[in-house]
């Protein structure tokens, strides 16, 4: 049976995984800050099959509150197989001499600091064990800039340097690390980015099929099926349309 931690399970690439691993009968622990969410989740999880699903509510950027949970784990929770370092956001599109660092505040302590929080805790239980795999969800900001992107960009450019040093520091342990890196996809992304403006972030996706959350899900859930011996390193995956982060081919 797989434990898996997915951080950011209350939208998104991160809803899509757990209800796609559920129906691996994964036993599952969902994190996310927004508690309702996340137990209207955990019961649509054990319908779609996942085998135990413990709800975790905290803020990762929050280094005490992220410590205090993840450290005192049930016994029972503590044998995490798989990792996936899901949240994160992009906040605002300005340019950096323009930017607000509230914005970046939000992304760099979201984004970089939360996934170290969280990995800082759980990496050491699969050390122990000398098993497990940890995912981190990048992006195409973490291969290219773009304009508009400086900050996002650099807390994706900083998870993909993150991801493979613990891929070179934990390969004694026998811990697999992958880092997949999607494009344009369809979530609540451009609308957490535009602060609400559900217009403009409409526009993002329009006239070309984006990836989905259940995409990656789909990604995420071959990635840990592959045989003990297998590691997938890195997947950058776009939809069809689009080659770059500024290159989207729309109709009409
Ligand atoms: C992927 C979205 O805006 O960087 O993280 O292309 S974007």
């Amino acid at each position: 049976m797989t434990t898996t931690l997915i951080t950011g399970a209350t939208a998104g690439i991160g809803e899509a995984t757990a209800l796609r691993l559920a129906r691996e009968q994964h036993r599952l622990i969902i994190c996310g800050r927004r508690e309702e969410r996340l137990e209207v989740l955990a019961q649509k999880l054990l319908l779609e099959g996942a085998t135990e699903v413990l709800t975790c509510v905290f803020d990762i950027r929050d280094r005490e509150a992220t410590s205090a949970m993840l450290e005192s784990l049930p016994k029972e929770w503590q044998q995490i197989d798989v990792l996936i370092n899901n949240a994160g956001l992009a906040v605002g599109l300005s340019t950096l001499h323009q930017g607000d660092t509230d914005d970046w505040e939000r992304m760099i302590d979201t984004n970089i600091k939360g996934l170290l929080y969280v990995t800082r805790i759980i990496a050491p239980m699969m050390t122990q064990r000398n098993t497990g795999h940890i995912i981190n969800v990048g992006s195409i900001a973490g291969r290219e800039v773009y304009p508009g992107g400086n900050v996002y960009c650099a807390t994706k450019h900083a998870v993909d340097a993150i991801t493979k040093a613990l891929r070179i520091e934990l390969v004694e342990h026998n811990i697999r690390v992958t880092q997949i890196a999607p494009a344009a996809t369809e979530t609540e992304f451009s609308v957490v980015r535009f602060k609400g403006d559900e217009e403009r972030a409409g526009k993002v996706y329009q006239g070309f099929d984006p990836l989905t959350g259940n995409d990656i899900a789909d990604i995420i859930a071959f990635v840990i099926s592959r045989p003990p011996h297998v590691n997938i390193n890195d997947l950058f995956v776009t939809p069809t349309a689009q080659s770059t982060a500024t290159n989207i081919i729309r109709k009409g």
